[in-house]
C-alpha cells in the first residue's frame, strides 16, 4: 500500500482537520490518516480514486486540489 498526499483547500483550524479526518475515515479503507490545516494536506495509506476522495472532502465542506503518491 502506498502513502498518498492530498492537497486540500479551505481548512483553517483543528475543527477542519477533524471534519476531514472523519470523512476520510468513513471511506472505510484508509489508514494512518494525518490531516494538517497548516500544510493544507491529508496524508494516508490506502487506495482511493481521486473522484471518491474529492466527494468525501466535498461532503466535509472542503475542496480536493490534487492527489499524489508521496
Ligand atoms: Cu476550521
Amino acid at each position: 500500500m502506498s502513502k498518498k498526499v492530498a492537497i486540500i483547500e479551505g481548512m483553517t483550524c483543528g475543527h477542519c482537520e477533524g471534519a476531514v479526518t472523519k470523512s476520510l475515515t468513513e471511506l472505510g479503507n484508509l489508514t494512518d490518516i494525518q490531516v494538517s490545516s497548516d500544510a493544507g494536506t491529508a496524508q494516508f495509506i490506502g487506495e482511493v480514486t481521486e473522484q471518491d476522495l474529492a466527494a468525501a472532502i466535498d461532503d466535509a465542506g472542503y475542496r480536493l486540489v490534487s492527489l499524489s503518491n508521496e
